[in-house]
């Protein structure tokens, strides 16, 4: 059993790359819940949801988010009604969210609930909220604190970052199916996703960096940044503002004493070296996922560079 972290669009592509390529039932996805908000009084997990539409095959695939082919006539009617509509919710994701608030007031928790939702969407994979207890990224810019959709939908992810905070937390803990997950994964898999606000927050959830540390199987990492530019979103901007290299060494550095492995696009072969000397052995490869066929593509080398770290380790025994 391979477990995946992911945040957003990027980490759902590789997670789907992954489903695709291992036995059914063999993948933990445990994602992001930092960036998720409440609306219109329903529960919203866009990182969740994301990865979900993804491995059900509804994902929307101009914008990675959202459902293919959804309308947007229940965000027209809000309109009308002089309600902000920012937040671009279609009516099928809106069914998403109506039910999981549902479910969430008549006492579930939000790892229960997901498990409902991807069960009655047909995925046969486990789809883990990182925690149960809700928690809020706000990001310390120069027009001062922002809330993270307010920040990147609203804003388009335009002010200078020169902070993070990950609200609530402190109060949070890794959930028993995080655990389990953790503790039985064969390899243990960083997709190519924020490393400040998709993974950053999964790591941040207190005892979960110490989970992962302390397990003996290859862990490796995917760089979501390429030539020195984020594939999509503002990873490249909020590494610098944040003091960090711009480039795929910036994000291993990040993960410098978690990670053995990092996976880099051919375009940063010459970073290698630098890598390794962090501790971590390096995979040049292809890493941008265009099509369907680049997800597995990549999924099937990263697992076999995991299988090789395998092997170099227990050679060293
Ligand atoms: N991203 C946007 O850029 N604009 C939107 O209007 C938007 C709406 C939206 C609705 C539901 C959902 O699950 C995701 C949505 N996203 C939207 C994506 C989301 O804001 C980001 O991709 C993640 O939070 C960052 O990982």
């Amino acid at each position: 059993m391979i477990v995946a972290l992911a945040g957003g669009v990027g980490g759902a592509k590789l997670a789907d790359g992954l489903y695709r390529t291992l036995p059914a039932g063999q993948l933990r996805v445990v994602v992001n819940t930092a960036d998720d908000l409440d609306l219109f009084g329903l529960r919203i997990c866009p990182d969740v949801d994301t990865v979900m539409y993804t491995l059900a095959g509804l994902a929307n695939p101009e914008t990675g988010w959202g459902i293919a082919g959804d309308t947007f006539e229940a965000l027209a009617m809000l309109s009308r009604y002089e309600r902000d509509v920012w937040f671009k919710v279609g009516d099928r994701d809106f069914a998403t969210h109506i039910a999981r608030t549902d479910r969430l007031r008549a006492g579930l928790s939000l790892t229960a609930v997901t498990s409902e939702l991807c069960r009655a969407l047909g995925i046969q994979a486990e789809i883990l909220p990182m925690a149960d207890e809700p928690i809020a990224t706000r990001l310390l810019t120069g027009a001062g604190s922002l809330e993270f959709q307010d920040y990147f939908v609203r804003r388009h992810h335009e002010d200078l970052v020169i902070g993070v905070e990950f609200h609530g937390i402190a109060a949070a803990r890794p959930t028993s199916a995080v655990q389990n997950a953790v503790s039985r994964a064969e390899a243990i898999i960083f997709c190519p996703s924020n490393p400040i606000v998709s993974i950053g927050p999964i790591l941040a959830v207190p005892g979960l960096r110490d989970l992962l540390i302390q397990r003996a199987v290859p862990k490796v990492g995917v760089s979501p940044i390429v030539g020195g530019r984020a594939l999509r979103g503002p990873a490249d901007r909020m590494l610098g503002s944040l003091g960090h290299e711009i480039s795929a060494y910036g994000v291993a550095k990040l993960y410098q004493g978690i990670l053995d492995g990092f996976v880099i696009d051919e375009a940063d072969a010459r970073l290698a070296g630098r890598i390794e000397s962090l501790g971590m052995h390096v995979l040049v490869t292809p890493t941008i996922m265009t099509t369907t066929g680049d997800r597995a593509d990549l999924a099937m080398r990263v697992l076999d560079f995991c299988t090789q770290l395998r092997q170099e380790s227990s050679s060293r025994l």
